[in-house]
């Protein structure tokens, strides 16, 4: 009896050692999509559900239906992305239709809201407290709309936000932010943070206003913002693994951490995993490769783990060895 009961501890262990936890919620491993590409309409948010994502990700909605900017807005670059969405969206009220819609695939759902006043947060994130999703992830960072700048480069903007959204239900609240580059600023943040009871953050959105050039016409390759749009793939990576860093440094067992920018590979999860991330999003991998890349990007994952004698995610998280 005692063999047995050894037994299925040691493979209820096993099973549990790739799975983790963001702001509570349990995520069956340690990759899924981010909120960007491939997942704002009902077909594509059941693409995310039926591959092996961990969670479900919602396209960042607005109060009203938005088309997005004009054509060309994304390009494929040697080693990432750029691109400027503008924000299309079906309108938040689909997405929490889609959440009741989505539920009975059994992962987490998290919603994505980003508002073009404090009140339109404040109603979204109101509404989706109110729905099915398990997490609601406040996006303070596109860089893609004229004449709006990134409320998290606002300390007083963000504090008004938070003011509005932090005590309107249960559900877990996080904040999607831009890359910072200055550490005074991870340290202002995450006063906010703590102050405002925020949940998780997802580091980091798109590095905002870059300009490609292509030189054969001589023009930006893509059209919104006379070119400037958002960089993505593995040119942001260091931005983004430093900003999970300083925000794991500053705020770590309190919060809990996504990871986003240029994870296209095992390894650069592990790194992410490494730096303090609980979970890594993976965007323009999944735009490029589709939804097979959650399953090859985990395998590749636990082939690394296994090899460097790690036995859990947990075991490496946040262990990043100083010179
Ligand atoms: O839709 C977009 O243009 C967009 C958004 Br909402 C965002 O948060 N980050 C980004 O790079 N693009």
């Amino acid at each position: 009896m005692r063999i047995n009961k050894n037994y299925l501890s040691c493979i209820m262990k096993l099973l549990n050692s790739y799975k983790t936890k963001i702001a509570g919620v349990e995520l069956d491993s340690y990759i899924c999509n981010a909120s960007g590409p491939l997942d704002s309409t009902l077909k594509e948010l059941e693409n995310i559900a039926k591959s092996t994502s961990s969670a479900i990700i919602m396209k960042s909605c607005t109060i009203e239906p938005k088309e997005g900017n004009q054509e060309p807005i994304y390009t494929r670059l040697p080693l990432g992305s750029i691109q400027s969405m503008g924000l299309p969206n079906l309108g938040y009220q689909e997405y929490v239709k889609f959440a009741a819609r989505l539920k009975k695939y059994n992962k987490p759902i998290i919603a994505s809201v980003a508002g073009l006043s404090v009140e339109d947060y404040q109603q979204m994130v109101e509404a989706f407290q109110n729905s099915d999703v398990d997490l609601i992830e406040v996006n303070l960072s596109c860089p893609n709309l004229e004449r709006k700048p990134q409320v998290a480069y606002d300390f007083k903007q963000t504090e008004k936000v938070l003011c509005k959204i932090s005590n309107l239900g249960k559900k877990p609240i996080g904040l999607k932010l831009p890359p910072y580059y200055d550490l005074i600023h991870h340290k202002q943040m995450a006063k906010l943070i703590e102050k405002y009871n925020i949940r998780f953050i997802t580091c980091i959105n798109s590095v905002g206003n870059a300009l490609i050039i292509d030189s054969k016409t001589e023009t930006p390759v893509i059209k919104p913002k006379r070119g400037f749009g958002g960089l993505c793939g593995d040119y942001i990576k260091p931005i983004a693994l430093a900003n999970v860093r300083a925000f794991y440094e500053l705020l770590k067992n309190k919060i809990s951490i996504f990871g986003v920018g240029g994870i296209k590979s095992g390894a650069d999860t592990f790194e992410f995993l490494l730096a303090g991330a609980d979970a890594v999003q993976v965007a323009t991998t999944f735009e490029k490769e589709g939804s097979n890349c959650f399953k090859r990007i985990n395998r590749e994952l636990k082939e690394i783990l296994r090899k460097k004698g790690y036995n859990s995610i947990e075991e490496a998280m946040g262990k990043l060895k100083y010179l």
